[in-house]
């Protein structure tokens, strides 16, 4: 072969080469380094924390990137330089905590029009492509219902202890909860109020107190929310309503088991929250690397949780359930770490 033929050859197997690079590159990006924003209610609600870790267990199992962020209090406001941030960065996807349903979509929007996949989990939205749902909506709030009635012997006021009043996933319980209510089981008891402590242990507190005065009679407490019960629980284990007003919801075994053991409660629920994070990691990484587009019936893997399949929700909307919930009481609370 002459000079000129060998350079060309040369030039032809370079031009290949890098060809090949970049395909590979393009492929290997397709399915690993991705960045995802998990913007939870707040930072500092340690269920959400503990919920964020699980999303973080899932990205590095993933070789992918998480970013959590957040305000510190549980208003849609507070999400907003979140949702900015992440699109900012250009973010694959969102996954959201909504404190609203609705305030944060123009925002999430924004992201979705510029190739971010959005995730809700915990607190849904109305603009997400899958929802991430730690049980089945109607069986937590008529099991809470069901819980707090046993407790309460079916009879006698009780309130409840919500978050935000904004928040999707406490309103879609106690919506449930007062459907239950209605049932003729349920006559001689009556709810008097739903007080909002926003998952903030101060106001939750607070809003303990102020129940507990304007209702002298008040016999029981729900709360669906592991700030408000674990709130409600640290007041009542040193008044004179120990004992006397049952109080229940959902709470963290680490949280609650102190006032398990000194009696101040005596059952209550939960999922685990690492594994609801865990499992929207994956579900926001097979929606970015389209391995699924988030509709019924298709089906993903997550990671040790195994095999997912998206179900329609109450509302007909596409969504995955983690699992059913779980009660704890003297009998198994100290076994559970979250
Ligand atoms: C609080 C939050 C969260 C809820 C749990 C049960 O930590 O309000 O959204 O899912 O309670």
């Amino acid at each position: 072969m002459h000079g000129r033929n060998w350079t060309v050859l040369l030039a032809a197997i370079i031009v290949a080469s890098v060809a090949v690079t970049a395909a590979l590159a393009a492929s290997s990006h397709s399915t690993t380094g991705k960045t995802y924003y998990f913007i939870p209610k707040d930072t500092l609600n340690p269920y959400e924390v503990i919920a964020d870790h699980g999303g973080k267990l899932a990205a590095a199992s993933l070789g992918d990137k998480q970013v959590v962020s957040s305000g510190t209090e549980d208003t849609a406001a507070a999400q907003q330089p979140a949702i900015q941030a992440a699109i900012q960065a250009h973010a694959d996807g969102i996954v959201i905590a909504g404190n609203d349903p609705q305030a944060v979509c123009p925002a999430l929007k924004q992201a979705q029009a510029q190739g971010a996949k959005i995730v809700a989990f915990d607190s849904d939205v109305s603009c997400r492509q899958l929802f991430i749902n730690q049980a089945d909506t109607e069986t937590i709030g008529r099991s809470q219902m069901q819980l707090l009635a046993k407790l309460m012997h079916y009879k006698g006021q009780f309130a409840i202890l919500s978050a935000a009043s904004t928040a999707t996933n406490q309103n879609a319980w106690i919506s449930y909860m007062k459907l239950e209510l209605k049932k003729p089981v349920y006559k001689n008891m009556k709810l008097v109020k739903i007080y909002y402590g926003n998952d903030n242990p101060a106001q939750s507190r607070q809003a303990t107190v102020s129940m507990l005065q304007a209702y002298p009679n008040l016999k029981g407490i729900e709360s669906p929310t592991t700030v408000g019960i674990s709130s409600a629980a640290q007041y009542l284990s040193t008044s004179k309503y120990k004992k006397k007003v049952a109080l229940t919801g959902l709470g963290l075994p680490s949280q609650m088991k102190k006032y398990v053991h000194d009696g101040t409660v005596s059952a209550f629920a939960l999922w685990n929250p690492e594994d609801l994070g865990y499992l929207a990691g994956y579900a926001v990484s097979a929606l970015a690397n389209g391995k699924i587009t988030g509709k019924v019936g298709e089906t993903f893997t997550a990671g040790k949780l195994g095999k997912y399949k998206i179900i329609k929700g109450p509302d007909g909307r596409p969504q995955v359930i983690l699992g059913p919930p779980y009660t704890f009481t003297i009998k198994n609370v100290d076994k559970f770490k979250f």
